[in-house]
């Protein structure tokens, strides 16, 4: 028997049970009266939000009222993980639901884990913008999301023999509760074509084809807060007559509905192989569908609030937009075609706004990652907007020709359009530094850098458009939710909970480090969170492993400047020495699990060997009986946000060992560090913000500085490089076959040799494996001591205050956006 549908805003577990029954009976998805896991989380998941569509329309209509300035952050990424724990967390109904599903006879773990990660990002990037996205809202911030609604995710990672396998993941295998079609929501986009110029000398884009943007919307609800804000993902869809009744009835199935199919290419897959040209074309289409989508919506909503006419200099008054890295760069000219070629404002006029409007997030200084379009391949997809581009090079070089004689030897390489004759480019960065208001990078160092060499030449025409904003992550799902132990001991011994929204309360903890009532909380929270883990590898890989041992944990997207290469050595040489040990010697040493994950893009084919190398090691490692109690290997497969839920709280010791200088920032450094687990790192992104938090001590620090990188290079090629002969050993043992017959040569190679990127040891693995080695000593050591261990532990969460993603929004709204709360009464 099923009671109607309750209040939506039901608290009490019995009206919540009412709603979850009443969705499982008349929002159907499966044959009736079937009430299993699958059924249960959908229902349970409809009835949350319905919640949050009552806060969510009330958000619209307040912000609608108020007209306050907004934010829209545009980005091709965002990793979302799951979103019913994160939900009924934020609105604290977790008991209540809890209750109610208990009066079905189920668990809300089990029904948490139903749900399939919104993976629709790469990696730290998309998994920024979406705790900027939960800031945004917990801070009552009037600010939106704009991405694709890709159809697979990033891909699952399968671990076989072979090493790493790619499946395309199918987050919509179902569907998503999360997303709401809007249907009222579309706008056209055009491709190819050609531009015509009007009697009056306006120019318009016509031709080509033309597909429609559908706008699926998701909720994002702030924590304790009404306010719930949109991440508007669009869709891209054929029109109704783009299908060919005619030829599909003359069997000609297939062209009936090329335009179809094009259509659904579109939003595919995040991040599709661009080697080949056709792959390249709809990466910049998909490029400029975010991008045209997004500002005709923005430009829409601008003028739906305004009430009689509108002056356009009011635009950049209430709209902000933020280039999540170089992929929305095309909002730039698109935003000047819609001023210019649909509004009909002059050049200067439409500058004026684009360039107060817009600003820009860099998030990365390797060469392979700045973004170069192929002028012959931009021109025949956007011909206007490279006419638009065109004039905004020439303009720029018109204006440093003119007052600045001291920069004509750097302006070839500061001007947007690479003319090289064999193959002419446009720079996306350079057209972003030029147009954008604002350019930040995400850490200090990585600030300082930019400043200094990336964007060095314009620093000095533009001396204060460069800023900084540290990253930060929501304390919200990478502690309170993923590791409520711990939480609950923070909040009793801080004797409140408002560091979950004001996270430097956490110093608090600092008096106590000592204490042994906290510290053997805190030990018994960890290592609960440790049999956790244990239990998810034992399932997941068939490995068991030792909650004794000491938790080490490298997680990331696997690239050589990343150095998992250096972590595996560094174990392969720690096996060498425990198989040279006695039995009686090895009971002195400091067991230890070391856990290695994430995915290696498709198509590089070190990253895939370094998968390999790991995985491999593991097996043999792991089935020596003499060995295999002080060390075992894993190879976590498939590394997501939900895997990462529940990593984070079991590690003890997590690795941030990029090459200095080439890490823009990191954020898991910060999750792991706020999770209490010590760093054994760098001087390199965000870590040296988070030594000088915790304090030197709390750190494990090794390596080469990012000033001293250059110079190593350059010895390097001269001959001058003595390798450590630990660093030797532990190639040669690789190469003598210890862990089976797979050719790891290719990969030891790229460690020798004198110069090259990718080739002699760029990355100076060999430069820095002896301090890496000193180090990982001195961890062994402090782990041996408990209690200083456990001290350390407190303080590295006591001094993770500042990385909080509210801070970092905080400062982008004040010191970039200039917006302001608006919070729904
Ligand atoms: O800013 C977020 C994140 C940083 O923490 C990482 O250090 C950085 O590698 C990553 N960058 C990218 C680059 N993608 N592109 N282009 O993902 O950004």
């Amino acid at each position: 028997k099923v009671p109607p549908l309750a209040n939506p805003l039901a608290e009490k577990p019995d009206e919540i049970a009412s709603n979850i029954s009443y969705h499982a009976q008349y929002s159907p998805h499966f044959s009736p009266f079937k009430f299993q896991l699958q059924q249960a989380y959908y229902a349970t998941a409809e009835s949350v939000r319905d919640r949050l569509i009552q806060q969510w329309n009330e958000t619209y209509l307040h912000f609608h009222k108020v007209d306050p300035k907004q934010t829209y952050y545009l980005s091709m990424e965002f990793l979302q993980g799951r979103a019913l724990t994160n939900a009924i967390g934020n609105l604290n109904i977790q008991d209540a639901y809890a209750d109610a599903l208990r009066k079905f006879g189920l668990e809300l773990e089990e029904i948490t884990e139903q749900e399939k990660d919104a993976a629709l990002g790469n990696g730290g990037l998309g998994r920024l913008a979406s705790c900027f996205l939960d800031s945004m809202a917990t801070l009552n911030l009037p600010a939106w999301g704009y991405g694709l609604r890709y159809r697979y995710g990033l891909f699952k990672q399968i671990i076989t023999k072979e090493g790493q396998e790619e499946v395309a993941e199918d987050w919509l295998e179902k569907f998503s509760p999360w997303e709401i079609v809007r249907h009222d929501v579309l706008y056209p986009i055009r491709f190819f074509g050609q531009v015509e110029v009007n009697p009056d000398g306006s120019r318009q884009w016509i031709g080509g084809e033309v597909i429609q943007a559908l706008a699926y919307d998701v909720p994002i609800p702030g924590y304790q807060t009404k306010n719930t804000i949109s991440l508007r993902l669009w869709e891209a869809k054929a029109c109704a007559d783009d299908f060919d009744l005619f030829l599909f009835n003359d069997g000609q199935l297939e062209s009936a509905s090329v335009l179809h199919s094009r259509a659904q290419q579109i939003c595919s897959v995040l991040y599709p192989g661009d080697a080949t040209e056709g792959g390249k074309l709809l990466r910049l289409k998909q490029q400029y569908f975010l991008c045209s989508a997004s500002l005709q919506d923005i430009i829409s909503r601008f003028k739906e609030r305004r009430q009689g006419p509108w002056n356009w200099s009011e635009f950049p008054t209430k709209v902000a937009v933020q280039l999540n890295d170089t992929h929305p760069t095309l909002s730039i000219p698109e935003l000047m075609r819609l001023l210019m070629d649909v509004e009909g404002l002059g050049w200067d006029e439409a500058w004026a706004v684009t360039s107060k409007t817009v600003a820009y997030t860099n998030h990365t200084v390797l060469p392979e990652a700045l973004e170069k379009w192929s002028q012959p391949v931009m021109w025949k997809l956007l011909p206007r907007h490279m006419e638009i581009i065109e004039e905004i090079d020439r303009r720029f070089v018109a204006l440093i020709s003119k007052t600045r004689l001291d920069l004509e030897d750097e302006l070839s390489n500061m001007r947007i359009l690479d003319n090289n004759l064999q193959k002419p480019v446009v720079r996306m960065a350079n057209l972003c530094v030029v147009s954008s208001h604002t350019v930040n990078g995400v850490a200090q160092l990585h600030s300082d850098i930019l400043k200094s060499e990336l964007f060095a030449s314009y620093v000095s025409i533009w001396p204060t458009k460069f800023q900084n904003k540290t990253n930060g992550i929501t304390p919200r799902r990478w502690i309170n939710f993923c590791s409520p132990e711990l939480s609950r001991i923070i909040t009793k011994w801080l004797k409140t909970d408002k560091w979950v929204t004001n996270l430097d309360l956490l110093t608090g903890l600092r008096e106590f480090a000592d204490n042994e009532d906290l510290q053997a909380e805190w030990l018994s929270a960890k290592r609960a969170n440790k049999q956790r883990l244990a239990q998810y590898v034992l399932q997941v890989t068939g490995e068991s492993i030792d909650p004794d041992s000491l938790f080490d944990i490298q997680v990331k997207r696997i690239h050589e400047y990343k150095r998992q290469l250096l972590n595996i050595l560094g174990v392969i040489y720690r096996y060498k020495k425990l198989k040279e040990m006695s039995p009686e010697e090895r009971k002195s040493t400091t067991a230890r699990t070391v856990m290695i994950g994430g995915k290696a893009f498709a198509t590089y084919t070190n990253a895939k060997r370094i998968v390999k190398l790991v995985d491999d090691v593991g097996s043999v490692v792991n089935s020596d009986p003499e060995v295999n109690s002080y060390l075992k290997v894993v190879f976590v497969p498939n590394y997501n946000v939900s895997v990462a839920e529940v990593l984070i709280p079991g590690s003890e010791l997590s690795q941030h060992i990029s090459t200095a200088g080439m890490e823009a920032s990191g954020t898991s450094n910060m999750k792991f560090a706020l999770n209490g687990c010590l760093i054994i790192g760098t001087l390199d992104g965000a870590n040296v913000e988070i030594r000088e938090e915790i304090g030197e001590e709390n750190f494990f620090l090794f390596g080469a500085t990012a000033d001293e990188v250059p110079r190593l290079r350059k010895e390097r090629e001269n001959g001058l490089f003595k390798p450590d002969p630990r660093f030797e050993e532990a190639k040669k043992f690789i190469r003598s076959g210890v862990f089976g017959s797979y050719d790891y040569n290719p990969l030891l190679d790229s460690l020798e040799g004198n110069s090259g990127y990718g080739r002699g040891d760029y990355f100076l693995v060999g430069y820095d494996f002896p301090s890496y080695m000193d180090a990982q000593e001195k961890v062994d050591e402090a782990y041996r001591d408990k209690k200083r261990w456990l001290k350390m532990s407190i303080l590295s969460t006591a001094g993770s205050g500042k990385f909080s993603s509210d801070r970092t929004i905080a400062q982008y709204a004040k010191e970039i956006w200039n917006i302001e709360e608006c919070r729904v009464p």
